[in-house]
């Protein structure tokens, strides 16, 4: 800059240069399903997962953090818009956030709108085409599957249709047909799609940046498909897998609609077991969670050797957790810990007492609002998550209870120690989560706890938004990212 130069420039401007110079990067890494089998979050004794616990030493591990909605496409639309499904109307995986909430600027528009660089690689938000404008990032790389075979073209217009191989189903159940898999690829390691993402992000943490940037990369695993290399099958001999506990009567004091909604899945579960297959199931989610991690570890890697180490916030997250026999019920999609436990950390910035965990409820919803304080931002007034950072200063700072949503009217809240969830019908559990950890009791009925329930109800949304058109509404041009409503909606 020469003298000239430097004499027209005002100071307010040099300032707000100079800020924008210093602004801290966001490196956020995206897993899918991942509940809370994770060494540091103590789910499932055995399970391997040395970079995430690795991560978490270096940061603030948040223990009780929970999604906004339990299931992939509402989750992730929460996590990136800052608003809760009740508000937004995005409460399953087959509705378009993008029609349907015009002018809400996502976290990558968000940043690109403050300055920063926006890019991603993966399943950041929703997967299928039309959930993840292109128009919101400066660059980003679509997800590889890994089961190309199953992708049909309306959907994954992407992706290069593949016969289905010989082998399929991997998992040996015969006529399990779709996306519900396992097993080991004919591949090697690096060949599998996530390590695309892990590849792209090793490329951009190690250009030179002249902007700050905000990127995220978003892994699958251990999403289903659970394919993964034999050595994490390896890891986990099956004789040594645990089932989970699973009561014979776990559902007699659930209400309808809990009932409901852990039935959906119910003949996949049904025939797993009759097959004989549950333990290979398990034993393929544990394997695709080592192998997530060692993804994680990877990225963690190229970003501990690059030039932005010291100046990057690092946040790790789950979408949703996953049953794996829990209430009889495999997947997720439901209002219990099994499926609104996520892993949370986040490193950097502001951090204090660090490797210590949070135990005071965080949501998803969350982050928006957290990321936009710590990197200096403007608020954005439409969000309604709280900063996590006084949380992150002090791991003791306090957080009020956090809501999951699924469906209007269908919410279920944790606190420290309870979870209270009430359906829309308007019935009730309750469950005391220091006590009964698996919500084996629903304590609901109980009058002794008729003031938990009260505290507990009063940050329940007072009214959910009918749920947004379905994506069937919609003709949806993918060249050009357009969508237009059918003529009979
Ligand atoms: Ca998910």
């Amino acid at each position: 800059m020469n003298r000239r130069t430097f004499l027209g420039v005002t100071a307010a401007a040099l300032t707000a240069s100079a800020a924008q110079a210093t602004r801290p990067n966001v490196l956020m890494i995206g897993v899918d399903d991942m509940n809370d089998w994770v060494g540091c979050l103590g789910g499932y004794p055995g399970v391997r997962t040395p970079n995430i616990d690795r991560l978490a030493s270096m940061g603030a591990l948040f223990n009780n953090a929970h999604c906004a909605a339990p299931v992939c496409n509402p989750s992730r639309t929460a996590l990136f818009t800052g608003l809760r499904p009740s508000s937004s109307g995005i409460y399953d995986n087959e509705q378009y956030w993008r029609p349907a909430l015009p002018g809400v600027l996502t976290l990558p528009e968000y940043f690109r709108k403050n300055g920063y660089h926006a890019a991603g690689a993966g399943k950041v938000l929703h997967h299928v085409a039309g959930f993840n404008p292109p128009d919101q990032w400066d660059e980003f790389q679509l997800q590889i599957f890994d089961d190309p075979w199953y992708r049909r073209a309306e959907w994954y217009p992407w992706v290069k249709k593949e016969p289905t191989p010989a082998g399929y189903p991997y998992n040996g159940i015969k006529d399990f047909q779709g996306e519900f898999d396992w097993g080991v690829l004919p591949r090697n390691e690096a060949e599998y799609g996530d390590m695309r993402a892990v590849d792209w992000a090793g490329k951009f943490l190690r250009k030179e940046h002249t902007k700050p940037f905000f990127a995220a990369v978003g892994l699958w695993h251990p999403h289903i498909p659970m394919f993964a290399p034999q050595k994490y099958f390896d890891m986990y001999p099956k004789d040594r897998v645990s089932l989970p506990v699973t009561p014979e009567d776990d559902l007699a004091d659930v209400p309808p609609q809990g009932e409901k909604f852990a039935a959906a899945r119910r003949e996949e579960f049904e025939r797993i077991v009759k097959d004989g297959k549950w333990r290979d199931m398990v034993q393929a989610y544990l394997a695709c969670i080592t192998f997530a991690d060692a993804m994680v570890g990877q990225i963690l890697e190229f970003l501990e050797t690059s030039a932005c180490a010291k100046n990057t916030i690092v946040v790790f997250w789950s979408d949703n957790g996953w049953h794996l026999g829990e209430k009889r019920h495999v997947h997720k999609s439901t209002l219990w810990q099994r499926s609104t436990h996520v892993p949370l950390i986040i490193t950097g910035g502001p951090t204090r007492e660090r490797g210590k965990a949070r135990v005071q409820p965080v949501s998803l919803l969350d982050l928006y609002p957290t990321l936009v304080d710590l990197c200096g931002l403007p608020a954005n007034s439409a969000n309604e998550g709280i900063s996590l950072r006084p949380m992150l200063e002090h791991s003791r700072a306090p957080h009020p209870p956090v809501v999951t949503t699924y469906w209007p009217g269908n919410h279920s809240v944790r606190d420290e120690r309870w979870r209270y969830t009430r359906y829309h019908d308007g019935s009730e559990e309750l469950f005391d989560e220091a006590a009964d950890k698996n919500e084996f009791h629903n304590l609901a009925g109980n009058p002794k706890y008729a003031d938990v329930k009260e505290r507990l109800a009063r940050v329940m949304p007072a009214k959910s938004v009918a749920p947004v058109f379905e994506r069937a509404a919609y003709e949806f041009d993918y060249r050009t990212y357009s969508y237009k409503l059918k003529a009979n909606h």
